[in-house]
């Protein structure tokens, strides 16, 4: 059977917190797919493509497993992405009861509407602080984001 599971996010920018979600679920499923969708109740740093671009970037540079595709979607409902795509299962990183709090009224929805199942990802401590939102405060205050994001994304957001 080939299980085809989703990762979304704001991915605003892509953090070392979404990676190590992003290469433990592939090793699980036989494809995954990195979404990249706008989220209205967030005003966006990057442009979604930009995000897309970061994202394959990282995925190169980590030495990541091949069956990763990143791609982005901005119609309709993120389960009509899924069922377009095959994929049966969301996969979500929850860092705390706020995300849990967050994520699980919509992952009954999507079950719901779809029948996708949504699986919760407890995240590598390490980098279970660590959001979008943090780096690009810190980021936009001059402060030094390198460890919380790749390489990559450190540079690029250094020259804005
Ligand atoms: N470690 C582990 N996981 C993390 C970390 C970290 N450090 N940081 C973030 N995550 C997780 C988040 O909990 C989330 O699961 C995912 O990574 C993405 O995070 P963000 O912040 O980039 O993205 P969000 O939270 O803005 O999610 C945007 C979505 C569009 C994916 C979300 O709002 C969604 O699922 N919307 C559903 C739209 C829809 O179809 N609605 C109708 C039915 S519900």
């Amino acid at each position: 059977m080939n299980r085809i599971a989703v990762v979304p996010g704001s991915f605003d920018p892509v953090t070392l917190g979404h990676l190590d979600v992003i290469e433990r679920a592939a090793g699980i499923f036989d494809q995954l797919h990195v979404l990249v969708v706008h989220n209205p109740d967030k005003s966006a740093l990057l442009p979604v493509a930009q995000r897309v671009a970061l994202i394959e970037r990282a995925i190169a540079e980590g030495g990541l497993p091949e069956n990763i595709t990143v791609t982005s979607w901005s119609v309709g409902l993120l389960v009509d992405y899924c069922t377009d795509v095959g994929a049966s299962v969301l996969v979500k990183g929850v860092r705390s009861q706020v995300d849990v709090a967050y994520e699980t009224p919509m992952a009954i929805v999507n079950r719901n509407l779809a029948g996708v199942e949504t699986i919760f990802m407890l995240p590598d401590p390490a980098h279970a602080h660590v959001s979008s939102s943090l780096v690009r405060q810190v980021a936009a205050l001059g402060g030094d984001v390198s460890p919380y994001v790749p390489r990559s994304v450190a540079d690029f957001l250094q020259k804005l």
